[in-house]
């Protein structure tokens, strides 16, 4: 007993803190000791595995001291985080509350409970007309599990083209090969933008679907800087007896701030990913309708049945135990997303967006569809003799993040000629609209040295080389990187206590 008495209390002078050291700049945690006691998990990350540690010190690094301008990108809150990185790790629970395959489940409980309250909640959404699922892992699997509830093998959906801003598991498939399992298990027709504005083809989409009667149509975007008009298809899939579920996986944050129109109003089936402009922790959402769906010529009224479906889809369908730590952070950024803080982040998150893109055309760049209406710009590259891929590359090395993307009537996925950016992550780090206007100088002078490389070299890989060993563009993406960094570093980084 003694012995045991001792050991507790000298157990924690035997287990070394680590020593941080900072080499050039980068902090870097000693080895851990090694400790004969039986294992009690109770080391940090640095003592317990110093490589994994410095990897994340490395991100948290690279997070810091660039501009992310990824459009569905976030830094979550600290709270949120905590609640994800947290003992609700370690529960099973397989079921819904209440009503759970495993013991233990009385604290997940309430939490879920809490979640999907703060998810109506947020959207304004009555719990008489409206339920909602929190377990998906994240916005894909959310969305299979919606086609899973309410579709057959082989049943018919329309949504956006990827190549045109629409998302893979909106159905995408290429030319010669179904890429996504939405268009492996489904049979998918792509609607498009119309080249010559930039704008979703409603008139195309209208006809086609007239034609092709889908069950399904998908309203949603992944790379579409303008609103969507929901009112055209609520009354597309009404004429043609279709689901309409809305992709709100971008724009949620918008629609929560009540910034944007909802699409909620005209929809049958409501999906969305926790973690882009909702700045939550990461995860997917389903909302899907009760009550009455529609009355009949004799006046009997039809009534949703997708709460049963939707629920067995995710849950024994397709996924497991539920991610409580995820449904967790989601709760806690549901409840900050609610605040009258959290609309004037949106608010903001628009000023920036506009501000990026006055500047981006004032510089004579060209935005697909002409301008923006949310958080995000299309900027297409090829009237200034480039491409995303290029730009996105000479980006990166000088610590600004941004994704290629299609424009339309692009052929190459792998060197498009667009670049997608958004403002919702530098606004969660305090930038304004003159902050933005920076952004775009810097951003402007990388693509200035894309295009001087470009027209040097061959191939992408040949451009890629190029740019990592001509000792003047070396210097050139040097001199812009370190004041891009000196630039972004000293604004405020959500989440990390330890920059
Ligand atoms: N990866 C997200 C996006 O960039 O839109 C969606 O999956």
């Amino acid at each position: 007993m003694l012995a045991f008495a001792l050991k507790q209390i000298a157990r924690p002078l035997c287990q070394r803190a680590p020593v941080y050291l900072s080499v050039r700049g980068q902090h870097v945690a000693s080895p851990a000791v090694e400790d004969d006691g039986p294992w009690t998990g109770n080391d940090s990350l640095a003592q317990d595995d110093p490589e994994m540690w410095d990897l994340l010190q490395k991100e948290k690094d690279r997070q810091c001291r660039g501009l992310e301008l990824i459009a569905s990108e976030n830094f979550c809150s600290r709270a949120a985080l905590e609640a994800q990185g947290s003992c609700l790790n370690n529960k099973y629970s397989e079921g819904y509350p209440g009503k759970r395959y495993y013991g233990g489940a009385e604290v997940v409980d309430q939490i879920e409970l809490l979640c999907q309250k703060r998810a109506l909640e947020t959207f304004d959404l009555d719990p008489a007309l409206w339920g909602v699922n929190v377990q998906p892992y994240s916005g894909s699997p959310a969305n299979f599990a919606t086609y899973t509830a309410v579709l057959n093998p082989h049943d018919r959906i329309m949504g956006l083209d990827l190549p045109d801003g629409g998302h893979l598991t909106h159905g995408y498939m290429s030319e010669v090969k179904r890429i996504s399992a939405t268009s492996i298990y489904f049979e998918s027709m792509p609607y498009k933008l119309n080249p010559a504005t930039g704008l979703i083809d409603y008139d195309q989409l209208e006809m086609t679907a007239k034609l092709f009667r889908p069950k399904l149509i998908i309203a949603g975007t992944s790379a579409y800087a303008r609103l969507i008009d929901y009112t055209r298809i609520r009354k597309l899939c009404t004429d043609i007896k279709a689901y309409m579920l809305s992709d709100m996986a971008h724009i949620s944050g918008l629609v929560a701030a009540k910034a944007i129109p909802s699409p909620f109003q005209h929809s049958d089936l409501v999906t969305t990913t926790t973690h882009k402009s909702l700045r939550g922790a990461r995860a997917g959402l389903i909302f899907f309708r009760k009550g009455v769906r529609s009355v009949d010529k004799k006046g009997k009224q039809i009534m949703y049945d997708l709460e049963d479906k939707i629920n067995f889809s995710v849950f024994p369908s397709l996924q497991g135990g539920p991610h409580n730590h995820a449904i967790a952070g989601v709760a806690v950024a549901l409840k900050q997303a609610q605040s009258p803080m959290f609309k004037e982040y949106i608010a903001q998150v628009l000023k920036n967006t506009k501000a990026m893109a006055t500047a981006l055309l004032s510089k004579d760049y060209t935005l697909v569809s002409g301008g923006t209406d949310n958080h995000l710009v299309l900027v297409d590259l090829r009237p200034k003799g480039l491409d995303g891929a290029r730009a996105e590359r000479v980006l990166e090395l000088v610590s600004i993040t941004a994704n290629k993307n299609t424009c339309p009537g692009d052929k190459s996925a792998l060197t498009p000629g667009g670049l997608r950016l958004g403002a919702p992550a530098l606004t969660s780090r305090q930038f304004k609209e003159a902050d933005f206007l920076q952004v775009v100088e810097f951003m402007d002078e990388g693509f200035h040295i894309a295009f001087d490389v470009k027209k040097k070299t061959g191939k992408l890989q040949d451009f890629k080389d190029f740019l990592l060993q001509d000792p003047e563009t070396v210097a050139r993406i040097a001199n812009l990187r370190k004041r891009v960094e000196a630039f972004a570093r000293p604004f405020p980084m959500p989440g990390f206590l330890d920059r």
